[in-house]
């Protein structure tokens, strides 16, 4: 097969020449915003969603993306035909572009935009079936008055430091609490807990405003169940009947245990199991056509 392009402010580059400087403030700083977008059948899907959220980002941290919504969708697509797929990951990521070793962001006249996509199958594999087993981390989420977990930036040493220490305690996934001691999220998706039939999610103050989040939510409602926006403490993660986490990358997946506690009976719960099956249904009939 031949090399994969990289979308690089406007040309199409091969994968092992796709560079960027070193003196790009996305590099030095953390300093940018990304997207992580999926296709499927040969449709993007919730493509709308993920560009306003991208536009977003950058007005949070003042910076300029320099193409309209319009045209970042078009070489989003662009990027996926001319490497004929169907089911991508799709990556577009705005950096600050490239100043010097000072942070003033005013040294940085040009953001650099790179769209990287590439094949991509379920995440979890197995897991969707048996479960992952998740554990809590001391590590606090961002606050939102320091850098508002709502930004989806390039700087995500938060999340990475969370994943560490639930590989070290042998988890699946990193739930992360803020530093009021309420559920804010995993490393890479939302969380939804289930209890006597009622389903709960954290408000987003305290975390990315999950675009899977807001579809779980709709198909929660079709299915006519309780759903609410309400803060949730550890106690309500060990007693829950089940819990399940939405991502772009996850989908919709069963978490079966915390902290060594089993959640309900160790396995995925009804309303998890619907959800996963009405999402994969949406993800197979809905999207923008490539
Ligand atoms: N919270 C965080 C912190 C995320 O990064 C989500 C929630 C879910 O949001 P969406 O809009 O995707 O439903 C995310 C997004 C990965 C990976 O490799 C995960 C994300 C982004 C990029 C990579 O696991 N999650």
């Amino acid at each position: 097969m031949s090399e994969l392009l990289i979308y690089s402010n406007g040309e199409y580059v091969p994968k092992s020449q796709a560079t960027t400087s070193l003196y790009d403030h996305g590099f030095l700083y953390g300093d940018g915003v990304f997207e992580g977008i999926r296709a499927y059948n040969g449709r993007v899907f919730k493509l709308d969603e993920h560009i306003d959220r991208l536009y977003d980002s950058a007005l949070a941290i003042a910076l300029n993306i320099p193409l309209s919504k319009e045209e970042m969708k078009e070489a989003i697509c662009d990027t996926l035909r001319k490497n004929k797929l169907k089911n991508a990951y799709i990556r577009p990521i705005i950096s600050r572009g490239v100043g010097d070793l000072g942070l003033d962001p005013r040294k940085c006249p040009k953001p650099n935009v790179y769209i990287i996509t590439q094949e991509w199958d379920a995440m979890y594999g197995d897991l969707y079936e048996t479960g992952l087993k998740a554990v809590t981390v001391t590590i606090r989420r961002n606050a939102p008055d320091a850098l508002s977990p709502n930004i989806k930036s390039m700087n995500y040493l938060n999340n990475i430091l969370g994943k560490i220490e639930a590989n070290e305690k042998g988890g699946d996934e990193a739930i992360f609490l803020d530093s009021n001691g309420y559920i804010s999220e995993g490393s890479g998706d939302n969380i939804f807990v289930i209890k006597n039939g009622k389903v709960v999610t954290p408000p987003t103050i305290n975390n990315l405003k999950g675009i899977t989040r807001a579809v779980a939510i709709d198909l929660l409602k079709e299915m006519k169940y309780s759903i609410a926006e309400a803060n949730i403490g550890l106690f309500d993660l060990y007693t829950a009947d089940e819990i399940f986490v939405t991502g772009t990358a996850a989908e919709a997946a069963p978490i079966v245990k915390i902290d060594g506690r089993m959640i309900g009976n160790g396995k995925p719960g009804p309303v998890t199991k619907k959800v996963i099956a009405a999402f994969s249904e949406v993800t197979k009939n809905s999207g923008t056509q490539i």
